[in-house]
């Protein structure tokens, strides 16, 4: 029954949903990456990051996209490496990215200059860069170039549905091989609905034609195949967000009791850059960050990542049982 459900799922992904082009070459990357940091002694995290965008016609003018930013992603990639891991980052394009993140906001050519010289400013070559207007560029830079330098970060783009669904996929049968050393970090924010490609109109939608409405079908829960079929001993983490905080913990503890993965992180809207409930089967563990905290620019990701990474070690090597001898 459970089978027949996963490779209706399968179906339903080749029949339903347009398969990238390129997304053989790219599940060999992820293979290589992952085998190749596994082999140094690194477990490796396959972060999910953004919104994503449905198309209504198939020569697309319209889409339906969400309020993701990609920060929440962006910014715990950060975090796993300085962690030990290598990240795959899985991530709607152009969505906030690591690293760069921080500097999204600012122009960068108010804060690059021609170098003075003599009194006369105007060498091409020569530019500088004002540090009071990227702060902690230095800092950055260093980390960038050595994370860059040791390969670890492999940057996947997505941007339709169909695209993160297939390249997901693709992940995580990438990521089988290296059994319970790999991690899902599913924090992109996917669509629920979507229309079919049969049922799309090829060109542009007319206003001639009245008021447009729309019937979406259901996205198919893939974490259900991800997590019986395509990466089994994976350390499966999904995310889990609503607006109404008093239904967040029962759908938190109904999606673990659902696909039977390790953790939900359970997150509100408005409150999700202090606050969040990471969710296993035992435990419930709030993490919130204090005004001051906050005011001192430090960030939830952190304390996201630094309980999923102790709880992936645990369940790496779970503590034997070691009876007192008689
Ligand atoms: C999350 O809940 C993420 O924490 C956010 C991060 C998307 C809220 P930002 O990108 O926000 O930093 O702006 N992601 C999962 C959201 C989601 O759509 N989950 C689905 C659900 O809740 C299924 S996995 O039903």
């Amino acid at each position: 029954m459970a089978e027949r459900r996963i490779s209706s799922i399968d179906g339903k992904l080749a029949e339903e949903f347009a398969i990238p082009s390129h997304v053989e070459d790219v599940k060999e990357k992820m293979a290589d990456f992952a085998m190749r940091h596994t082999e140094a002694g690194r477990r490796v995290v396959l972060i999910t990051s953004g919104g994503t965008k449905v198309p209504l016609e198939s020569r697309t003018v319209r889409f339906l996209d969400n309020f993701s930013s990609g920060r929440r992603g962006a910014a715990s990639a950060e975090y796993f490496i300085e962690s030990g891991y290598a990240v795959i980052f899985l991530h709607r394009h152009r969505s906030l990215y690591p690293y760069t993140r921080m500097f999204l906001t600012i122009n960068m050519l108010d804060a690059l200059q021609f170098k003075v010289t003599d009194g006369t400013a105007g060498n091409p070559s020569d530019v500088v860069v004002d540090q009071q207007m990227l702060p902690n560029i230095v800092k950055v830079l260093k980390q960038y170039q050595e994370v860059k330098e040791g390969g670890l970060l492999l940057p996947i783009e997505f941007n339709t549905l169909s695209e993160y669904l297939h390249l997901l996929k693709a992940a995580a049968q990438a990521l089988h091989p290296i059994g319970s050393k790999a991690m899902f970090y599913l924090a992109a924010a996917v669509s629920d609905f979507y229309i079919p490609a049969s049922e799309m109109p090829e060109h542009k939608i007319q206003s001639s034609n009245g008021p447009l409405q729309l019937s979406l079908n259901m996205v198919p829960k893939i974490l259900s195949p991800l997590v019986k079929d395509w990466a089994p001993q994976a350390f499966v983490i999904s995310f889990k967000l609503e607006t109404d905080e008093s239904i967040l913990l029962d759908r938190a503890c109904r999606a673990l009791d659902t696909y039977r993965h390790q953790a939900v992180v359970a997150n509100v809207l408005d409150s999700r850059r202090g606050q969040v409930v990471v969710v296993t089967p035992e435990t419930q563990v709030e993490l919130r960050l204090t005004e001051e905290e906050v005011q001192k620019g430090v960030e939830i990701e952190e304390r996201i990542v630094s309980n999923l990474t102790s709880a992936h070690t645990k369940f790496i090597n779970p503590v034997s049982l070691h009876l007192p001898e008689t």
